[in-house]
């Protein structure tokens, strides 16, 4: 069977990457409903070749749709979402808007697809920074997880495609000055921003009280969810650097026993999905260039701890916005219709 799909927020940089997402796939698709602001109104996108006409979201938009990808930010997820489940849409929802709620799951396929069975329309796609993440820990689970430290290296494209927009001025504006000029960094929302060309910034999304970002304490909160570990100890540093697309990780896991390079290298090259590249001698390393376009999470720099045998380094990296939002997404879409 075919099915009618809406994506709301498709004129953004994940909306445009799952309607990518759904061509590839070979989504099987009786009609597809492309919706975002009023900001949007007419524009025109395209879908296996043929134009599609952009709506403006309204909760009306979602009769007669089976399965509803959302990516227009928490406050959109929180006004449509219920009016889409109302008329008996699937929402996957790509914000933070219900990750946490404990009636919707949280999700990534690979790690626990048993968390989709019962969802009661909603099923939360997880942030970006912990979906990679979480596909390279599920490979290790078996040695006992018990503390992830963990270092970001996020691209801008992860801040929406103004972002992506805003790095690439900033870099013709160096080629032309020989200056940085500050654009939209590291937040569009707050009223002091830091050149991102050259540049690293130890800030993504907003602080908290704690001292934390809110990036970092998905990290924590997430991780903890789709694991089933409520009590996994995660130290979390969410950093923003100056790539375009895709998401690095620097991550070391303190696991309850001793666990070498090679028999975590055996668990990971096993693992659904998960790529390793580890080979120092040829100079083989994950990076984000690698990921770029792939839905697949590559790790390398596989390395025991020098102080600690139960302690391993590693660095992960993924397309932010495929296997980190839209085919994450669009793969718990297969996934629950696999399970039907
Ligand atoms: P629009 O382009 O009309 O503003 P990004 O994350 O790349 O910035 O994209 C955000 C996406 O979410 C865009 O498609 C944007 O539409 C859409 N969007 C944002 N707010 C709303 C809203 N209140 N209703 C519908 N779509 C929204
Ligand atoms: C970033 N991780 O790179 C963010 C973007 O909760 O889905 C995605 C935010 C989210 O800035």
């Amino acid at each position: 069977s075919a099915y009618r799909i809406a994506v709301l927020g498709a004129t953004g940089a994940v909306g445009r990457a799952m309607i990518q997402t759904l061509e590839r796939r070979n989504f099987p698709i009786e009609s597809l409903k492309l919706l975002a602001s009023e900001r949007s109104a007419h524009q025109t996108l395209t879908y296996n070749g043929s134009p599609v006409e952009v709506e403006v979201a309204k909760p009306e938009s979602f009769e007669d749709i089976d399965v509803a990808l959302f990516s227009a930010g928490a406050s959109a997820s929180q006004i449509f979402a219920p009016e889409a489940v109302k008329r008996g849409a699937v929402v996957i929802d790509n914000s933070s808007a219900y990750r946490m709620d404990k009636n919707v799951p949280l999700v990534v396929p690979e790690v626990n697809p048993h968390a989709l069975d019962g969802h009661q329309g909603i099923i939360a796609n997880p942030n970006c920074s912990t979906i990679q993440l979480m596909v390279a820990l599920n490979a290790l689970r078996e040695f006992g997880l018990e503390h992830v430290f963990i270092s970001t290296y996020q691209a801008v494209s992860g801040m929406g495609q103004k972002a992506v927009d805003a790095l690439k001025d900033e870099i013709t504006a160096w080629s032309k000055t020989g200056k940085v000029k500050s654009t939209i960094f590291p937040l569009a929302s707050q009223d002091v921003h830091y050149p991102m060309a050259f540049n690293v910034l130890p800030q993504c999304d907003v602080f908290l009280d704690n001292g934390y970002t809110k990036e970092e304490m998905k990290l924590v909160n997430e991780s903890r969810k789709i694991l089933e570990i409520p009590g996994l100890l995660v130290s979390p540093t969410a950093v923003r650097v100056p790539v375009m697309n895709g998401h690095a990780e620097s991550v070391a896991v303190r696991f309850r026993d001793a666990v070498t390079p090679e028999m975590a290298r055996e668990k990971m090259r096993a693992a659904e999905n998960l790529v390793v590249v580890d080979e120092p001698s040829q100079y083989l390393y994950p990076h984000p260039q690698m990921a770029e376009n792939t839905g697949d999470t590559y790790v390398g720099r596989i390395r025991q701890d020098l102080a600690d045998p139960n302690t391993l380094l590693f660095f992960v990296v993924a397309d932010n916005l495929l296997k980190g939002a839209a085919w994450n997404a669009v793969q718990i879409a297969e996934t629950l219709i696999a399970r039907a």
